[in-house]
Formats: C-alpha cells, structure tokens, sequence
C-alpha cells in the first residue's frame, strides 16, 4: 500500500482509490469534497492492480483509506464518512425522506449502475452482439429513472430530496451523467431528473468534480481500467 501522507494536524492524508470514469467513485468525491477533507486520489488505471486488491479484494473502486481504517464500496464509504464527519450532513433529519435518500440511493447503486457497468456492457457486445450494448444500457437505466421519477416527485426542490445536497444527489448525479452523456438515453419522459441533472450541472460543487473528472479523462492511460470502448 501506498505510504500514507501526514498532515499538519499529525493525521494522515485520506486516500481514495478512485477512476476518473467511475460514478461510484464520484458520489465519494463529492462527498469528501462537501464535507471540507482533504484526501489524496490515487487513479487506478489497470484490472487486477495488486494495490488496489490490498485495500478491496473485488478489485473494485472506489476504496478508502482513513488512518487505520479500510472501506470499500461507496455505499459503506459514504455511511462512515457521515458518522466521522458529520459537516454538512448527508442525510436529513426527518426519517422519511431520509427513507427516500436510502432508496434513490439504493435504486441507483444495486438496480441502475451493476447492470450499464462496461465490463456487463462490453461482455453483453461479445456474447449478443455490439448493437445490443446501448439498448441494454439505456433499458436498465431507463427502468430505473422511471422509479425514481415517481420516488422523487413529492420530495424534490431544487435538489432531490428538497433544497439541499443530500446522499440522493450523489448517486444522481453521476448516474445522469452516464446515462445522458455516455449512453445518450433519451430522456423526455423523466422532466424531474432533467431538471435535476441541470440544477447539478449549475452547482458548484458538482461542477468541480465534474472539471475534475474531465480533466482526468485526458490521462489515456486510465482508460485500461474501466473498458470504455464505444457503448
Ligand atoms: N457497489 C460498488 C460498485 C463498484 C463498481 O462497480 N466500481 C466500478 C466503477 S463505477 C469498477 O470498479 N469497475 C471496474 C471493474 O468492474 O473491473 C460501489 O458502489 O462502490
């Protein structure tokens, strides 16, 4: 593992093991990014990186280093960043639309992002036939948004849960993302995360991790990684 970095404080540096492509690791990002930490990003750019299998043996990204502690899977990333660093919560107080934030966040997480994930939607072109990536992709996608459409319609304000930044748009927004700009779904019948996508893409906070991820995408050598061969 990578020598830990220590601070000012005598605490060490948070790393992240991330992708510039990965939506996983951008809901953390922009967590960390919210919540004021520092953190060191460490680009994983090969399958099977033996310094990424040390910290998540799935060999998935995103994982965390915090001092002695170790959490991969963003969801479990995401849970124990709110309990240690409580600034700007992630969840609201009121137990409903905290409920609403678990679920967007689960729709996304285990029934959208595991079934348009490249290495599902590069095997589906190699077993079925490269035409069929796309629709695959936009089908699950599509599925999805519809639940989330009707899921937020009586929560959303400016953001997806009301007028501030919760656990929900961290999933949000770099599904959308994926789906509009990678997947190119059509999205006519979902007004609300339209909507939504645009409040995003004027936030601030989003739009440095979004710069940062463009920025990264020019490093070709990520692209190994994440297999990202025309959907
Ligand atoms: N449930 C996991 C999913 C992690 C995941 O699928 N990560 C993708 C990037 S978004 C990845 O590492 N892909 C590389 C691979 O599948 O080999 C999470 O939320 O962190």
């Amino acid at each position: 593992m990578k020598q830990a970095v220590v601070m000012e404080d005598g605490n060490q540096l948070i790393k992240l093991y991330s992708h510039p492509m990965s939506s996983c690791s951008r809901r953390v990002r922009l967590a960390l990014h919210l919540k004021g930490l520092k953190y060191e990003c460490i680009n994983i750019t090969s399958v099977g990186d033996p310094e990424l299998l040390k910290v998540n043996p799935m060999g998935y990204v995103p994982a965390l280093v915090d001092g002695t502690t170790i959490v991969s899977d963003s969801y479990a990333i995401l849970l124990y960043l709110e309990e240690k660093y409580p600034q700007h919560a992630l969840l609201p107080q009121d137990l409903v639309r905290k409920s609403i934030n678990y679920q967007a966040a689960s729709i996304v997480s285990s029934s959208i992002q595991p079934l348009q994930n490249m290495v599902l939607v590069n095997y589906i072109g190699e077993i079925v036939s490269p035409d069929e990536k796309l629709p695959w992709a936009q089908y699950h996608i599509g599925k999805g948004f519809v639940a989330l459409e009707i899921l937020l319609a009586n929560y959303a304000g400016k953001y997806a849960t009301g007028d501030e930044i919760y656990l929900a748009d961290l999933y949000l927004a770099p599904q959308l993302d994926n789906a509009i700009n990678r997947f190119k779904l059509d999205m006519t019948a979902f007004p609300l995360l339209l909507k939504l996508n645009k409040t995003y893409n004027e936030t601030p906070s989003f739009q440095q991790i979004l710069a940062e991820t463009q920025q990264q995408h020019t490093d070709k050598s990520a692209f190994d990684f994440i297999k990202l061969q025309e959907a």
